[in-house]
């Protein structure tokens, strides 16, 4: 039988990275459970426990069957002895006190209502619930509350984020990306690489052939994009990875890239071209038009979408093409799987990882796309 395969098979690896993780899993009802516990002790600053509910619920993602008896995960890692007391009060009872417990904490509920503003994370989150602070529009009307440009464009364009983006809407705005830089590669990266549905943003890189020929392609991009009117916020930063501090940024314990990039909120529908620059082949339309430049210069004025249009979350970021398999290896998630793969590069490999390169620490070098491919 089914049961009998599974509790006698699984030789699961210990890494999410060794495992599969399919988007439409069968453990939906013991997964949300884990993460809601993983969440409320991310909140109370238990990062330790947070992360042993994360790594349950990721094996429990690449089970292909149904956990429908605690006996089928005999033998089954990264379960600890509080995950799998969850796990067996769904299987008797259908629900978890300690998981409802948490999912109508006061706290809990005020802190996931904070970062679902964009630019807010747990750090402001917590000291605004330790301020007394209890809805967004207390937070608004608070005198002593200074908020970042981000969070500013977060409270401003709060409807539109949290609407989910559509795979068709990242689809969407990745070709016209595409049609504004017809010579460079574009990549959409993060969950929709994944094959989600839907994200909270849509996540691009952006490379090009010739090595040295990805510098000054964002700010060509973000030229464009402003003289459509589509950019409704954008926050630039420059590239601060040199290959020759590799050794310094390998010591870090930040997992951050230094990549050139900007986080952005965007409009759609992109709009086609306004104006043409002589010296780039576009494949996308490139009428001049007078009604579409006016109707757009006004509404950047006014910042607010008209109806039917929406602000979406658009980040690029860009790597030289040696870097490339790297980033987009980096970049595509999920976190858990970013995260174990750096972890087994450490712990079986003796190799660092990072969206830059892997750093051979035996050999005691970088070791780029040249080096591996040829
Ligand atoms: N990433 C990372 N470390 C960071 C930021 C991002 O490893 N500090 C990687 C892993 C993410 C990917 O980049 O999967 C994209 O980040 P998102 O926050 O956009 O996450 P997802 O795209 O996976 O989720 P969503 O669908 O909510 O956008
Ligand atoms: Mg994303």
């Amino acid at each position: 039988s089914e049961e009998e395969v599974c509790t006698k098979s699984p030789s699961i690896p210990i890494y999410a990275c060794q495992r599969k993780t399919p988007v439409n899993h069968l453990n939906h009802h013991f997964t949300c459970a884990l993460e809601a516990l993983a969440e409320g002790a991310e909140f109370s600053e238990s990062d330790g426990r947070a992360l042993a509910f994360r790594r349950a619920a990721s094996v429990l993602k690449s089970l292909p069957f149904r956990v429908a008896k605690i006996e089928q995960l005999r033998g089954v890692p990264c379960l600890g002895k509080h995950s799998i007391r969850i796990i067996q009060e769904l299987l008797d009872l259908g629900a978890c006190k300690e998981v409802e417990q948490i999912r109508s904490n006061e706290m809990n509920k005020v802190m996931k209502v904070f970062m679902s503003v964009w630019g807010v994370g747990l750090k402001t989150a917590t000291r605004w619930y330790r301020d007394g602070l209890r809805s967004l529009s207390e937070v608004r009307a608070s005198p002593s509350v200074k908020l970042t440009r981000m969070q500013q464009a977060g409270f401003e364009y709060y409807r539109d984020l949290a609407r989910p983006v559509s795979h068709v809407e990242a689809d969407t705005i990745t070709a016209a990306i595409r049609a504004l830089l017809p010579n460079s590669f574009i990549t959409i990266t993060g969950g929709f690489r994944r094959g989600k549905d839907a994200g909270h943003d849509v996540d691009l890189l952006l490379t090009h052939p010739d090595e040295g020929g990805e510098v000054g392609l964002l700010s060509k991009l973000l030229e464009h994009l402003n003289e459509q009117g589509s950019v409704m916020f954008q926050d630039y930063r420059d590239n601060t990875y040199k290959e020759t501090n590799a050794a310094g940024f390998n010591e870090s314990k930040s997992t951050m890239d230094r990549f050139e990039r900007c986080f952005t909120i965007l409009r759609l529908p992109l709009s086609p071209r306004v104006t043409s620059h002589k010296d780039d082949k576009v494949t996308g339309r490139q009428e001049v038009n007078e009604a579409v430049t006016s109707h757009y210069t006004t509404n950047l004025r006014k910042k607010i979408p008209e109806p039917g249009e929406r602000a979406v979350r658009v980040d690029f970021v860009v790597c030289p093409y040696s870097q490339y398999a790297f980033a987009l290896l980096g970049w595509t998630g999920s976190q858990q799987f970013e995260r174990d793969l750096r972890r087994y590069a450490s712990h079986e490999k003796a190799m660092i990882l990072s969206s830059h390169h892997l750093f051979d620490k035996q050999q005691v070098r970088v070791l780029t796309i040249s080096h591996t491919l040829h």
